[in-house]
């Protein structure tokens, strides 16, 4: 850059700064009353998972406690638990999901 005065020219460099985001697991937690196939269908519908992996991870919580349905950037994951938390709510069922830092 020339200042306009006539004098020095000046050239800056700013070395490219790139941030990886953080990301946070999105996970389903058992109980008792939420029918397994309702889990299914909550992790296909989110997740976009097939039905297969989808089973897997039912049958994960349910014999575990706990279960990872996706790694996501924070906004993202928060997105998935409300879209799962009012969707369990809206159908009465006490299913819970969770988010947690990597
Ligand atoms: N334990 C439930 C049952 O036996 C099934 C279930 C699986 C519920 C996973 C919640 O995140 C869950 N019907």
């Amino acid at each position: 850059d020339n200042g306009g005065d006539g004098g020095t020219i000046t050239v800056t460099k700013t070395k490219p700064r790139v941030k990886r985001p953080s990301l946070y697991r999105v996970l389903l937690l058992n109980d008792d009353y939420t029918p397994m196939e309702f889990v299914i269908h909550v992790v296909e519908r989110f997740f976009h998972k097939s039905r297969e992996d989808a089973t897997r991870i039912m049958l994960h919580v349910h014999h575990h406690g706990v279960g990872e349905c996706g790694v996501f950037t924070y906004e993202v994951a928060e997105t998935k638990v409300t879209q799962v938390m009012d969707f369990a709510r809206k159908h009465q069922h006490p299913l819970q999901c969770v988010m947690e830092k990597k």
